[in-house]
């Protein structure tokens, strides 16, 4: 190990309590860490992945391959070549086995804040291994995908880990997904198991989680497509069983079966290189990407990342404010700390219900040391008043951590000085469904110099390259603006796209040869810290989440009134990015608000509430090019009004129609 990480754990030990010292204490402990992470990736990964357990250990030497130049041939990634692990074994019984079963896994709270469970570790151990007897029973098998459909409570996670542990795939579809979406992501994988909830509430609201399963099993079975086993939980004090449709010759309630299994399940060593997991993620075509990701090296990455960044230790309280339907409750909010010993806290809830004071309440009741968020969830509590965080003793809380936009510089000092009380460093980081893990983030240690509204710098085995956009070419070291792409490759990278190796090599390596392409573009200041511009593809990020244009627009134009539609994405006070969608119905008699609430009737069935549009503007006509291609710049000027800088729109084949548009915003 390096002499610099050696005193750096050493310091750390000395330090334990209110002002122990993160394990970057330095820039130059990170420096020292970060240059080896490039310079010699095998051993530096090799190294950190000895916290972990390995029932085959993997190679010094030769435990890692890689090639990301499709030049060179087929794009392949591989980390521990040799070791076998299994990650509910290095989340769960390496706890337990340690002595600490007692302590808390995960603090729980519902809808309703009097709604509260603490697991255990050993409680959770045991209900993961009843899962997976379950599974074995019900003949899922190394490699088979299960959908999890599943709110957030505690068998969430189980779930996930009882997956884990018998090496099954899962695929967690976020419960806010339509039945259509369900429909696809269990298709794609070939899933003929899920796992979900008669329903929850979501503040004033249910969500009828059961009977949006329900309808998309019936579009499976439509497309001879069928799921054998659903398992069904019933939610206390949300959608009761009698209100939910059972089949049962396919359902099977949870309590009618799991309490009865044995909580003995010997893990499955699995190979480091076998699925973990999938995750669906929206690119700028119409079809999800299923991104998956390893046993090992996922382990690893989540790990890796939330000691050194997030500076977690068995016995921290972790509340990441994320679903598990998104990378970051894969990564920050289940595996992560549980693979650094943490508790969790898990909200049942919206962080906005019963009143802004409810996260912070929480903090204060599980004394929360790190407090990780999106910019949008801060964007509405702020607006809410200062009151409420004044209100709760957020003393215990260390750490920020942030991820899934760029915050503004107004959330920032907000989450600075209310939640942290000017003391705390502010991680916000920036990191992919297909990055595994954080990629570009601030270093706790040296957070004196964090900039509001940085990404800040990036994290070991990143190495990030600013191209030229016209010409692809590396901008020369110091401040550059341009396509953000990184080089190498790092133990948590995704591997291929299910089910479609090819197209994984088009979106990722083709574009720019020897690079990943994020699909994000960035600026790089004189300190080399960098600021995400946003995506420079037709993807638009509302609230943290990822939906490509095409996805909105085909779900629109499948409506049988609607001839065309556009998308785009405007700024947005709240959600970062809104959704604006100019759409040609068939006959401009339709041209009505009754339509509108119908079209996005149809996008919330077809993809989810999320997708929603917030505008819908009339368009006779769309700008198109000759070749026909719509120019969405043009769009993009008339929605936020700055026609006057139209640009060049010599192009179009009918200029006329850039008029009509204007004549129609608000109408
Ligand atoms: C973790 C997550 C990824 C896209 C990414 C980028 C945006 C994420 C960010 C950020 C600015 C940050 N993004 N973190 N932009 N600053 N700190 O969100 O994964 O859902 O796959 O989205 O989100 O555009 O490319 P995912």
């Amino acid at each position: 190990m390096q002499r610099l990480e050696v005193l750096s754990r050493q310091l750390t030990a000395a330090c334990i309590g209110e002002d122990r010292t993160p394990l970057l204490a330095t820039r130059e402990i990170y420096e020292t860490m970060h240059k080896r992470s490039l310079e010699d990736p095998e051993g530096f990964w090799g190294d950190m992945a000895q916290d972990y357990y390995w029932q085959d250990k993997f190679p010094a030497r030769g435990h890692m391959k890689y090639n990301t130049d499709v030049r060179k041939g087929p794009v392949s990634i591989e980390f521990y070549l040799g070791g076998t692990t299994n990650i509910s074994y290095n989340c769960l019984d390496r706890w337990v086995a340690a002595g600490r079963g007692d302590e808390p896994c995960v603090y729980w709270e519902g809808n309703d804040e009097d709604e509260r469970r603490i697991v255990t570790y050993k409680e959770m151990l045991d209900e993961v291994c009843r899962l997976s007897n379950w599974m074995l029973s019900r003949g899922v098998k190394r490699g088979d995908a299960v959908t999890i459909y599943l709110p957030m409570v505690p068998e969430l996670p189980a779930a996930m880990m009882a997956c884990a542990r018998i090496g099954a795939v899962h695929s967690v579809v976020f419960a806010g997904f339509s039945a259509e979406s369900m429909a696809q992501r269990i298709m794609d994988c070939n899933g003929k198991m899920v796992l979900t909830a008669s329903g929850i509430m979501r503040g004033t609201k249910p969500v009828l989680l059961k009977e949006i399963v329900e309808d998309a099993l019936t579009i499976c079975k439509k497309q001879n497509h069928q799921v054998t086993s659903v398992l069904c939980l019933e939610v206390a004090n949300a959608v009761p069983a009698s209100k939910t449709p059972f089949d049962s010759s396919r359902d099977i309630w949870w309590a009618d079966v799991i309490p009865k299994q044995s909580t003995v399940c010997p893990p499955t060593w699995l190979n480091a290189e076998d699925r973990s997991f999938l995750l669906y993620t929206s690119g700028s075509t119409g079809k999800p990407k299923g991104v998956v990701h390893t046993v090992g090296g996922y382990m690893v990455g989540a790990g890796v990342s939330c000691r050194y960044l997030y500076d977690m230790r068995p016995g921290d309280v972790a509340f990441t404010t994320a679903d598990c339907g998104w990378i970051t409750g894969h990564t920050y909010l289940a595996y992560g700390p549980l693979l650094c010993g943490c508790a969790i806290v898990m909200m049942g809830g919206i962080p906005n219900y019963p009143d802004g004071g409810r996260c912070w309440r929480m903090c204060e009741r599980y004394k929360v040391r790190q407090f990780y968020t999106a910019p949008t969830v801060l964007r509405s509590l702020l607006q809410l008043g200062d009151k409420w965080p004044k209100a709760s003793n957020l003393k215990s809380v260390r750490i920020l951590a942030s991820a899934g936009e760029p915050m503004n510089e107004h959330a920032w000092h907000w989450f600075n000085d209310m939640i942290g009380g000017k003391n705390a460093p502010i991680i916000d980081t920036w990191w992919q469904t297909e990055t595994g893990m954080a990629a570009i983030t601030p270093q706790p240690g040296a957070w004196n110099n964090n900039k509001p509204g940085s990404a800040g710098i990036p994290f070991f085995g990143i190495c990030p390259v600013v191209l030229d956009p016209n010409t692809g070419k590396e901008m020369p070291p110091g401040p550059a603006e341009g396509v953000l792409v990184l080089k190498g490759a790092w133990p948590s990278m995704m591997r291929t796209l299910h089910g479609d190796h090819d197209r994984y090599e088009q979106v990722y390596f083709v574009p720019y040869k020897g690079y990943y392409f994020t699909g994000d573009g960035c600026r790089r200041d004189a300190d080399g810290q960098y600021w995400i511009t946003g995506r420079v593809d037709d993807v638009i990020n509302v609230s943290g989440h990822r939906i490509g244009t095409a996805e909105v627009e085909s779900a629109l134009t499948e409506h049988p009134d609607c001839a065309e539609a556009a998308v785009i994405g405007v700024d947005h006070p709240l959600k970062g990015q809104a959704i604006y969608a100019f759409v040609t119905v068939c006959s401009p008699e339709k041209q009505t608000a009754a339509m509108r609430k119908v079209l996005n009737d149809h996008v919330r069935k077809a993809i989810g509430p999320f997708a929603v549009p917030e505008v819908i503007h009339w368009a006779p006509g769309l700008p198109k090019t000759r070749s026909g291609k719509i120019m969405r710049r043009v769009l993009r000027k008339i929605a936020s009004h700055e026609e006057k800088e139209l640009g060049d729109i010599s192009t179009l084949a009918d200029p006329g129609v850039v008029e009509t548009l204007i004549s129609l915003r608000g109408k």
